[in-house]
């Protein structure tokens, strides 16, 4: 199936979705949702797909909303913006948050508004060094969506959560990986080697147990300690039976590399 606005490609258990309207530096419009839409179908019933890499083409990873598209432009008439939050970013973040496989994204250059936001979505964050960090909705009279006002208080705080959202300074991705917002800052030149090498071992992991590990630990933001044992103890119960589980244990006592299947 061929995209125009993004990449998408399976291999070797890594799935890959490049955001890819450089010009624009990646901002969403009406066809690259779309475009993503389509791609997240087939990823979600791609068994062979055992983790999915969301990265960006060009100088910078996502601009957030392209502010020029129809769906939001300036008109006449004032746009229907939570039509478009319902229609496209919204299912974007549930379909990402649901995925059967740990989700891993790639941040060089600049990520604004949305662009954050859908990298927060996933569930590890890699960053180039001279990568930043935009919260660029109040530069134009808008809130942080498309989760953007769940995932910063619980990544970093409401208080730097809100000095990001209220003051619109970019963050360097050397602070944001001090600040607990994203899994690690690397070198340039060190970004993708890594990105590869960090899906390489998630598509040979356990893959159950990764999205169940994401699920309890979810769960366990809202849950009582005692509801989120309970919680562990039903994963478990369902993990103890898995192939992977047996697979791990016996490839312990023999001193052996484990292969999981993922199932
Ligand atoms: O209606 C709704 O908005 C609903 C949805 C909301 C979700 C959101 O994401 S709201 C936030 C939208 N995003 C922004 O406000 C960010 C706007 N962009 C910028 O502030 C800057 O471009 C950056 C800080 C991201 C990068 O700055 P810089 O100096 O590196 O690049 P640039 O020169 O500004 O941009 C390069 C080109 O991309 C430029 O076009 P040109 O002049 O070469 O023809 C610029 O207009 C274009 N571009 C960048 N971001 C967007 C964009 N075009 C449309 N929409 C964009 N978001």
């Amino acid at each position: 199936m061929s995209f125009a606005t993004i990449n998408y490609a399976v291999d070797a258990g890594i799935a890959r979705i490049t955001l890819n309207r450089p010009d624009r530096l990646n901002s969403f419009n009406e066809v690259m949702h779309e475009e993503i839409r389509r791609a997240l179908s087939l990823l979600e019933v791609d068994a062979s797909a055992r983790v999915l890499v969301v990265d960006g083409a060009g100088r910078a990873f996502c601009a957030g909303q392209d502010l020029s598209d129809p769906a939001v432009a300036i008109g006449d008439q004032p746009p229907a913006i939570g039509d478009v939050i319902e229609r496209n970013y919204k299912p974007l973040v549930l379909r990402l948050h649901k995925l059967p496989m740990p989700t891993l994204c790639a941040v060089h250059g600049v990520a604004a508004g949305a662009g954050v936001s859908l990298a927060l979505a996933c569930d590890i964050v890699v960053a180039a060094r001279s990568a930043s960090f935009l919260q660029a909705f109040s530069r134009i009279g808008l809130i942080p969506d498309t989760g953007g006002t769940w995932f910063l208080p619980q990544r970093v705080g409401m208080a730097r959560a809100l000095g990001l959202a209220l003051l619109a300074e970019r963050l360097s991705a050397e602070q944001a990986a001090d600040w607990g917002l994203i899994w690690a800052c690397v070198d340039d030149l060190d970004l993708l080697p890594t990105v590869d090498r960090l899906a390489g071992q998630l598509a040979a992991s356990a893959t159950r147990a990764l999205v169940r590990t994401r699920e309890a630990m979810r769960a366990g933001m809202s849950n009582s300690l005692e509801r989120q044992l309970d919680v562990e103890r039903d994963i478990m119960q369902e993990l103890g039976r898995s192939h992977d589980y047996q697979e791990g244990v016996s490839a312990f006592m023999a001193k052996r590399a484990a292969r999981f299947r993922g199932e």
